[in-house]
């Protein structure tokens, strides 16, 4: 070994140059990587896992192990950890080869999709191939150097297999770039063969010297900045819409000043909600299919649509329906010139808080009418009436899911945080949750993965431990993925977790019925005597199965008692489990919108074709923004 060269194994090297990152923005410097989540095999143990041992024993501090239950989960709560950093800060995730490694290509998707920064390292078969086939190894007969980790290639922002110690240094750079670069940042994925991870090299030590990658804020072209003026000046019905970049790039703050300054409403995709506090005189709400009728009506007659940090998902423009002057013209402001190209727009790339700040300096002559400015908050008005009557219901003799919403809403704080993903309740969040923090209302619908809410809960909580986190998990998820309360409970990070009992698919359920599908294959019934399952509700008590898990749980009957047990909940010290069953048959109010979803153009259903009369008729409203 010589001066300047410190012989370590793959893995070591790997360990040691993770924990020296750093992420630098506005001046504030802080680490790349706060941990590690693992499940060892033997694809990884005697690699990534020893070296997390000695480095945990050498320095506690520098790359902390955190043990998960389920390889999806782990990268689940590293993405939701990451979005609640606003990307600056992640977590890496290892697992062994096979099964392990391909459980983490969901998650992979869901942060590429959301453009969450998370490190994936799965183990992968032998370089060498000296005992090929190895356990888990799924062999090809048209190519030697394919392995089940290809299958992380279409899901990652950046791909990677280390087959030689010499190929480390350039492909964790190239990795750390496309993790802190806003326009590309996703899955990052390292395949690390099980030999190679364990075998030794002479690294030269400016490998792990402390390294801060700058997290820029792109400025925007002053030709695109002013094509974007010049638009939005002739514009008379304007609407922002703002998505997750506007979290991201923590320019909260620059829209409000923006929109205050010129008067433009600001409608919220999912991502985007908590832009602006629910109750700012310009806020109208959700957007899209799952919005609210204020911000879907000022959306309908907009003559310029102002796109900040949205990909513009079928959700949020009601599959093209939503925007329906003629001549609407898009300006999208987003980091990632593939958004902003979107719809025909004026693109300007840029970071959504510098651009916001350049457009209101640029505007600073404009406005819009005082009456478009008031239509607005009557508008939002009108809808808060529509969420204080669904939070009071008083539906008998079980409550309504928006009930339910209502009563976290009351009980949780103002800088708390609400979790969910899929099933029923994100639309029902979109339209009737009341935001009052940017970072307050956390629901993943760009990838909607069942299971994400109690892995993802944990991942907020972890980042913001001074926050109550309120899970909203249906039954559905909660089967597909619960496993993560345990560890939560092993690290003493406190989740609060709202199980809604409503024995199956409400959501699908609905969508079934309005396809002309009759809710075919979405309740959890007994298979009937008819030989369809159509029988008795199945006996399976989730409550007793937290409790197993070790979560602490408390059973409510009614919404007296839901409350109840609520701020039981919140003002324990241990994850609790709060169990409510719930009417899955009382819709949330309308939005007065559309979602794309085709029906069958024949059938022998009365049903079906219903359903596809009404949908050929909604079909008639979409159109391509050129
Ligand atoms: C992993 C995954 N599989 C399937 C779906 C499709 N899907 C969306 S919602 C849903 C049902 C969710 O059930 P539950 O959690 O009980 O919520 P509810 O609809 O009852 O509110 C399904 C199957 C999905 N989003 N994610
Ligand atoms: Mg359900």
């Amino acid at each position: 070994m010589s001066a300047n060269t410190v012989r370590l194994t793959v893995a070591q090297a790997l360990v040691r140059f993770l924990a020296a990152q750093h992420t630098e923005r506005d001046g504030v410097e802080q680490r790349l990587f706060a941990g590690c989540f693992g499940i060892f095999g033997h694809g990884n143990v005697a690699g990534i896992g020893q070296a997390l041992l000695e480095a945990e024993l050498a320095d506690p501090q520098a790359l902390p192990y955190y043990q998960g239950r389920n390889e999806q989960g782990m990268v689940h709560a590293a993405a939701a950890f990451a979005r609640m950093r606003a990307r600056l800060t992640t977590l890496a995730c290892t697992s062994s080869i096979g099964p392990g490694a391909t459980n983490m290509v969901t998650g992979a998707a869901l942060a590429t999709i959301n453009r969450l920064p998370v490190l994936l390292l799965p183990g992968d078969v032998f370089a060498t191939r000296v005992a090929s086939p190895v356990l888990q190894e799924l062999e090809r007969l048209d190519g030697g150097d394919v392995s089940v980790n290809d299958a992380f290639r279409p899901v990652s922002k950046y791909f990677d297999r280390v087959w030689r110690p010499e190929q480390l240094p350039s492909a964790a750079l190239s990795a750390m770039r496309v993790l802190t670069d806003p326009a590309e940042t996703g899955a990052v994925t390292l395949a690390l063969p099980q030999d190679v991870q364990a075998e030794a090299w002479d690294w030269t030590v400016e490998l792990f010297a402390h390294r801060v990658w700058h997290v820029p804020r792109p400025v925007p072209e002053p030709a695109a900045l002013a094509r974007a003026v010049e638009v939005i000046q002739t514009a008379q019905r304007p609407l922002i819409v703002a998505g997750g970049g506007v979290a991201y790039s923590e320019a909260t703050t620059a829209l409000q000043a923006f929109c205050a300054a010129t008067g433009v409403p600001v409608a919220e995709t999912q991502a985007g909600k908590g832009s602006l506090p629910y109750d700012h005189p310009l806020a109208v709400g959700a957007i899209g299919a799952t919005g609210t009728t204020a911000a879907n009506a000022v959306a309908r007659d907009a003559d310029v649509v102002i796109g900040i940090g949205t990909r513009w998902s079928d959700f949020t423009t009601a599959s093209r329906s939503a925007f329906a002057a003629p001549g609407v013209r898009f300006v999208n402001v987003n980091v990632a010139a593939f958004d902003a190209a979107k719809h025909a727009g004026v693109s300007v790339v840029a970071d959504a808080r510098v651009a916001l700040e350049s457009l209101a300096e640029a505007l600073s002559a404009w406005s819009v009418q005082p009456g478009y400015r008031e239509q607005a908050g009557r508008l939002a008005a009108e809808w808060d009436q529509t969420v204080e009557r669904a939070y009071s219901l008083r539906h008998a003799p079980l409550p309504a899911q928006s009930e339910v919403l209502g009563v976290v809403n009351a009980v949780s704080g103002p800088r708390d945080v609400v979790i969910c993903a899929a099933g029923s309740m994100p639309g029902d969040l979109h339209k009737l949750w009341r935001t009052r923090d940017p970072k307050g209302y956390h629901v993943e619908y760009g990838y909607s993965c069942m299971g994400y809410e109690i892995a993802g809960g944990l991942g907020v909580k972890m980042a913001s431990p001074d926050r109550e986190v309120f899970v909203m998990v249906g039954d559905g998820s909660y089967l597909m993925m619960a496993q993560e309360l345990v560890t939560a409970v092993q690290e003493g990070v406190k989740l609060i977790v709202v199980l809604v009992q409503n024995h199956g698919f409400a959501s699908i359920g609905a969508l079934s019925e309005s396809v002309g599908a009759q809710r075919f294959g979405t309740r959890y019934r007994f298979r009937g005597e008819s030989g369809r399952l159509d029988g008795d509700v199945l006996p399976v008590d989730l409550a007793a199965n937290a409790e197993s898990l070790g979560a602490d749980v408390l059973r409510a009957g009614t919404l007296d008692e839901f409350r109840a047990a609520l701020i039981k909940a919140r003002d324990a010290e241990r994850t609790t489990v709060v169990h409510v069953e719930t009417d899955p048959l009382v819709p949330a109010p309308d939005s007065e919108s559309w979602w794309d979803v085709p029906v069958a153009e024949v059938s022998g259903l009365d049903s079906t074709r219903r359903a596809r009369a009404d949908y050929e008729n909604a079909k008639s409203s979409q159109r391509p923004y050129l």
